[in-house]
C-alpha cells in the first residue's frame, strides 16, 4: 500500500498535529495545479493589473492561488491566521481565530515563469501562536525564528506535481499520482549530497552585489569549476540543489539592499528543509533559522545548500 501524506502523522513529535495542515496544503496544491494547467484556455495568464505589498506586479494566478490556499487553510479548522506574500496584513480566519497554528505562505512563487510554461511553486511554513487562544491572532505571532517552525515545505508545479515537507523529523517528498488522485511517497528521507555540482544564482546582478559577494563567487568558481543552473523560481532551484547538491544564493545588492527573498515565507521554510536534509542555510553572517524576524515581509540575503559548497562560497 503506497504511503500517502497520512504518513506525516507518524513522523516525530509534530506529525499528528500537522497532518491536517499538510493535507490542506496538498488539497490546495491539487487545485492550484489544475488551475495552472487550464489557465491558457481561460485567459488567466498575465497581469492582474495590481501590485502586491512588495510593489511587484501581481499575476492573475498569484491572486487566485492565494485565495485557494487561504480557503484550504480555513477548511482544516486548525489554522487561525495566514501571512501571505500577496496580502499586506495578516489574514485572520475568523471562524477559527482560537486555533493553534499560523501559516506563512508564498502561494505562487516564481509566477513570472508562468507565461513561458516554466516551473513555479508554493512555499509554506507553520508556527504555533504565542498569543492566548482567546485573543485575536496578531502579526507578532508570525515573528518567530526558524528554530520555532513546526512544519515547512514546498510544492513544485513541474512535469510532475510534488510536495516536499518536514515536520522536524527529516524531509520527505510526495508525488501526486493521477491514478489514485493522491500524493504518494516518492522520495523518502531526502538527504542533500555533502557536495554538489552546481551553483545557482542570477549572476547578471553580480556587479551590484554587496558584502563582496562577487569576489566570493569568482573565487569559488575558480576553486571548484562548478556548473551553473538557474531557473528563476526559488522552488525549482532549491529542489535541484536539494536532490543534486550545490549552492543556491540570492545576495543583497544595490537595489535590494537587505536581499530580495522574504524571510518568513521563503528563506525560513527553505532553510528549515535544507537543515532537516543535512544541508546549510545561511544569510549574512548568521544562520537563516537564527534570525529574529522583525516584519512580516522582511527580506534577507540567502545562501542555501551542501555544507561544502556553502562554506566554499562564504569562505
Ligand atoms: P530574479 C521569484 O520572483 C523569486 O521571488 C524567487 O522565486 C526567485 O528565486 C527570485 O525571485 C528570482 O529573482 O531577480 O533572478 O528574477
Amino acid at each position: 500500500m503506497p504511503t500517502t501524506l497520512n504518513n506525516i502523522a507518524k513522523q516525530g513529535a509534530n506529525g499528528a498535529a500537522m497532518m491536517p495542515v499538510i493535507q490542506g496544503v496538498g488539497r490546495a496544491a491539487i487545485e492550484i495545479a489544475a488551475v495552472l494547467r487550464g489557465a491558457v484556455f481561460r485567459g488567466a495568464l498575465g497581469g492582474a493589473g495590481s501590485e502586491n505589498v512588495q510593489g511587484e506586479q501581481q499575476q492573475m494566478l498569484d491572486v487566485l492561488s492565494d485565495e485557494i490556499f487561504l480557503d484550504e487553510m480555513r477548511s482544516t479548522g486548525f489554522v487561525c491566521a495566514v501571512g501571505s506574500e500577496e496580502q499586506e496584513e495578516l489574514l485572520v480566519i475568523e471562524e477559527y481565530s482560537h486555533a493553534d497554528y499560523l501559516v506563512l505562505v508564498d502561494p505562487l512563487d516564481g509566477s513570472s515563469n508562468l507565461d513561458v510554461d516554466g516551473p513555479v511553486g508554493t512555499i509554506f511554513s507553520v508556527v504555533k501562536r504565542k498569543t492566548p487562544n482567546s485573543d485575536t491572532p496578531h502579526v507578532s505571532d508570525t515573528l518567530q525564528s526558524g528554530k520555532e517552525v513546526i512544519a515547512a515545505g514546498y510544492v513544485l508545479y513541474g512535469p510532475s506535481l510534488m510536495m516536499v515537507c518536514s515536520v522536524g523529523d527529516g524531509v520527505h517528498g510526495y508525488t501526486f499520482n493521477p491514478g489514485s488522485a493522491r500524493f504518494e511517497l516518492s522520495h523518502g528521507d531526502i538527504r542533500i549530497p555533502e557536495t554538489g555540482g552546481y551553483y545557482s544564482v542570477n549572476e547578471s546582478n553580480k556587479d551590484k552585489w554587496l558584502d563582496g559577494m562577487g569576489d566570493h563567487l569568482d573565487r569559488m568558481k575558480a576553486d571548484t569549476g562548478l556548473g551553473m543552473r538557474y531557473v528563476g523560481a526559488m522552488v525549482a532551484d532549491m529542489h535541484r540543489t536539494l536532490l543534486k547538491g550545490g549552492v543556491f544564493l540570492y545576495p543583497a545588492d544595490e537595489k535590494n539592499t537587505t536581499g530580495k527573498l522574504r524571510l518568513l515565507y521563503e528563506a525560513i521554510p527553505m532553510g528549515f528543509i535544507m537543515e532537516q536534509a543535512g544541508g546549510k542555510a545561511m544569510s549574512s553572517g548568521i544562520a537563516v533559522l537564527d534570525i529574529e524576524p522583525e516584519a512580516l515581509h522582511q527580506r534577507v540575503p540567502v545562501y542555501l545548500g551542501s555544507h561544502t559548497n556553502v562554506d566554499s562560497l562564504l569562505g
